[in-house]
């Protein structure tokens, strides 16, 4: 049985040019992202799925703007632009992409109060998403991952594969970043230190 599985994060048309949330070229990836579902065994998408009003907005607290800070019971979170409204056109995955081959979709950032960038935990880094469980059960043991965004959902995603004990790669041609504040350079060197294998 082969014990690899690609994990495609939040390629959504808020995170492409045109949405709420938009990551630059975030559409370009989707040719290199087909091509990775093309040749990968197993294909696990993750959707960005909040609901309206989501804490995570900074539409849901007076006085902030979006890309400020704020301190949540769970630490620091940074505001966004309203995204990924449950149900919303936003929220839809980039027409392009080729995700019939897909046996699982996490959805992720559904709880109000909490945001969710990890496939695998939420913000406050202990509420599983289920993902973990679910790839040992199947004995998948060596993830790559690709997708939205580099910095955010991306990494958060690929640090907590590594401490779950699976062999993380993530293919950063097939990854675009938002960068606040230098996040990319940031995220990458904390990726490349935990042992992430950036191809
Ligand atoms: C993401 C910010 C907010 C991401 C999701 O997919 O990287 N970033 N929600
Ligand atoms: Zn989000």
């Amino acid at each position: 049985m082969a014990k690899d599985a690609l994990i495609v994060i939040d390629i959504q048309n808020d995170f492409c040019p045109g949405g709420a949330l938009a990551v630059e070229g975030g559409d370009e990836i989707v040719p290199a992202v087909n091509r990775l579902i093309d040749q990968a065994r197993h294909v696990i998408l993750t959707q960005d799925w909040h609901p309206a009003g989501h804490s995570s907005f900074a539409s849901s607290h007076p006085g902030m703007a979006p890309f400020e800070t704020i301190t949540m019971p769970y630490g620091e979170q940074t505001l966004w632009p309203d995204h990924c409204v449950q149900g919303s056109k936003g929220a839809d995955f980039h027409p392009g992409l080729r995700w019939t081959t897909t046996e699982l979709v996490v959805r992720k950032g559904f709880r109000a109060e909490i945001d969710s960038y990890s496939a695998f935990f939420e913000n406050d880094h202990k509420t599983p998403t289920g993902l973990a469980g679910c790839l040992r059960e199947r004995g998948i043991t060596e993830v790559q991952l690709c997708g939205l965004a580099t910095d955010f959902c991306v990494a958060f995603s690929a640090l907590d594969a590594v401490a779950q004990g699976f062999s993380t790669s993530i293919v950063l041609d097939a990854c675009r970043g938002i960068d606040l504040n230098g996040s990319v350079a940031a995220m990458t060197a904390r990726m490349r230190d935990a042992g992430v294998n950036l191809i």
